[in-house]
């Protein structure tokens, strides 16, 4: 469905294997070195969902190859096969599939964590970002360009759920104001929620 110009939601888009493998993947990438940490921002917050980053890592705000917020060693690599599952995203929803992937941001949600409203500036491409959703719904607040503010549309993201933000909505302001525990799923085993963006980051190598 489209939700706005270039944001596009496809419901249940992986099958329950597709999500189980991505989620043991992601339990895989969740452990240290360059696993799972707490996100600090400069002003002094601490963001509640928690993420490990493949490719570049992401620290408020700008990307590095190391994680320079947390223990400092290399980011861990972004797989080809993620880059083929992002370019088939891409071309599923809007009909045609940018240059590769390179970066993935995985955000692990717990029954209280929220995302405040924010925009995904920091990469140098526009090429869209492709979300994919596993565990608990959530209520995902997309946004406008201009402000943080309404108008925004409340769309409920479950498990397995493809969103892709193209286009004018590439820096849309966006959040994810609540989940719903207990919503998951019972045969992924996945307590809470867990969401993979994977975006074209511009960078040279
Ligand atoms: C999430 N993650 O559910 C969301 C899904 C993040 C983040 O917001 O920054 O890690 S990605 C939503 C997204 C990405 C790029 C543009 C727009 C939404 N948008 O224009 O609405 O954990
Ligand atoms: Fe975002």
């Amino acid at each position: 469905a489209l939700v706005a110009p270039g944001a596009v939601h496809v419901p249940d888009w992986l099958d329950a294997d597709r999500q189980r493998e991505l989620v043991a993947a992601c339990r895989e990438w969740a452990r240290p070195p360059a696993g799972l940490r707490t996100v600090r921002t400069p002003g002094g917050g601490t963001m509640t969902a928690r993420q490990v980053c493949l490719g570049w890592h992401w620290h408020p705000y700008a990307y590095a190859r190391t994680v320079v917020d947390g223990d400092g060693t290399p980011v861990k690599p972004f797989p080809a096969w993620l880059d083929e599952l992002g370019r088939r995203a891409a071309a599923d929803a809007l009909g045609r599939a940018p240059e590769p992937y390179d970066i993935a941001l995985i955000n692990f949600y717990d029954g209280d964590a929220r995302m405040g409203m924010h925009r995904d500036a920091d990469e140098k491409s526009d090429a869209p970002v492709v979300s994919l959703s596993l565990g608990d719904t959530c209520v995902f607040r997309f946004g406008n360009a201009e402000t943080r503010t309404r108008p925004w549309t409340d769309v409920e993201l479950r498990s397995g759920d493809l969103f892709v933000f193209g286009g004018p909505s590439r820096l849309a302001y966006h959040g994810v104001p609540r989940v719903r525990p207990g919503t998951a799923p019972a045969a992924l085993g996945l307590t809470g929620r867990l969401n993979i963006t994977l975006r074209v980051s511009g960078f040279p190598d």
